[in-house]
């Protein structure tokens, strides 16, 4: 059966989501696609033979539209998930799933309400290789009790609109989710330290940051975040553990040795450094979604990264060690 999908926002991660559901995973067909930018939605549209239409709630209700993907700006992801599960249809949401605490619990009540999963959030490390093989590892005992974790999160450069709230609530997001999930655990509090500034930055950005996480098992996660260390994009991830340790590797790359030095490549960009992970992500929601049975980082998710995010954000700004309020899980999420 294939999954006939509804896209809503067209812009670049929207495009190359509509890529690879066209060209990567089989099983899917892009059917309607809408952006604010209608030129562009129906650019898009001409190259993959779908429907361009006016608005996000249009393809939600599109008869022809199994299921709906978010690629629009975080702000309006709340309004279009809410719709989607209104309508009884399955949902894929970039991250962030809503860009308020509220917004994420709105979600997790009315996807409850509806009595079964319906919302994934693109949470898409969880689908690197890399890091499964870490938690595979991890949850085997292999490193025994894990004690401490060391996470890496560097860009090469932002833009003149990136300011220092955005380190936690568009960038470190990936870690939260990373911690939560590879720990199995929660994290309960949140400490920013600020180190001396890059000259290589905009004026008013604090950078790079790091960020202190303790869980409610006690370990204890540093992050440091860097955002123009000018050299590439570079993720690094090591958990300590009672007997041994595990790290992420790094991604493949050839060694040249040439003019008395080995030279190896270090990627650009996060679209080439979890290309393999986006596909498998994608390749899995499709499949869920046929079955009926969808597995992937839910809406609970999507609201503790926002709850551990507004934490991190007050704690950049108060200086102060921040406890994180998180409502108890429900059992609909265990
Ligand atoms: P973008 O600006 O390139 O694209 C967003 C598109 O949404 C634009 O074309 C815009 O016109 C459209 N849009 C805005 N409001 C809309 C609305 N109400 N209805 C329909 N379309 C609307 O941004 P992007 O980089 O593609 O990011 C989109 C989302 O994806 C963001 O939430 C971002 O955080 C997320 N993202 C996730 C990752 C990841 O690693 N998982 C990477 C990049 C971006
Ligand atoms: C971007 O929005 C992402 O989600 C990337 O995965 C992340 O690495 C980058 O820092 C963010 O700006």
């Amino acid at each position: 059966m294939t999954v006939h999908i509804g896209v809503i926002g067209t812009g670049m991660i929207g495009q190359d989501h509509i890529r690879r559901l066209t060209d990567v995973v089989t099983d899917a067909s892009v059917v309607a696609v809408t952006d604010v930018d209608a030129e562009c939605a129906k650019e898009v549209a001409s190259g993959i033979g779908a429907r361009a239409l006016g608005t996000g709630r249009e393809v939600i209700e599109d008869p022809r539209v199994d299921a709906v993907l978010v690629t629009s700006w975080g702000p309006t992801h709340a309004e279009y998930v809410l719709g989607a599960i209104e309508a009884g249809k399955y949902v894929f949401c970039e991250k962030p799933l809503a860009t308020t605490a509220e917004d994420c619990l709105r979600i997790v009540d009315a996807e409850q309400a509806y009595g079964r999963r319906l919302v994934q959030v693109g949470f898409m490390r969880r689908y690197d290789a890399g890091y499964r093989a870490m938690k595979r590892v991890m949850d085997e005992g292999k490193i025994g009790a894990p004690l401490i974790m060391h996470c890496a999160h560097r860009n090469a450069t932002v833009p003149e609109t990136y300011h220092s709230e955005m380190a936690t609530q568009d960038t470190v997001i990936h870690e939260i989710d990373t911690v939560r999930w590879l720990l199995d655990d929660e994290i309960v509090s949140s400490q920013v330290l600020t180190p001396r500034r890059t000259a290589n930055r905009f004026e008013h950005l604090q950078d790079p940051q790091i960020m202190l996480f303790e869980t409610a098992a006690g370990v204890r996660v540093d992050v440091e975040v860097f955002v123009n260390c000018q050299y590439g994009y570079d993720i690094q991830c090591e958990t300590v553990g009672e007997t041994g340790t595990v790290r992420l590797p790094d991604p493949p790359g050839i060694a040249l040795r040439t003019a008395g030095a080995v030279r190896t490549g270090v990627l650009q960009d996060w679209k080439s450094r979890f290309t393999d992970a986006f596909d498998l992500e994608f390749v899995e929601w499709v499949t869920s979604v046929r079955d009926g049975r969808i597995a992937g980082p839910s809406a609970w998710d999507g609201y503790a990264a926002s709850v551990i995010s507004d934490a991190t954000v007050e704690a950049l700004h108060s200086g102060r060690i921040v406890p994180v309020a998180m409502k108890a899980r429900p059992a609909f999420y265990t």
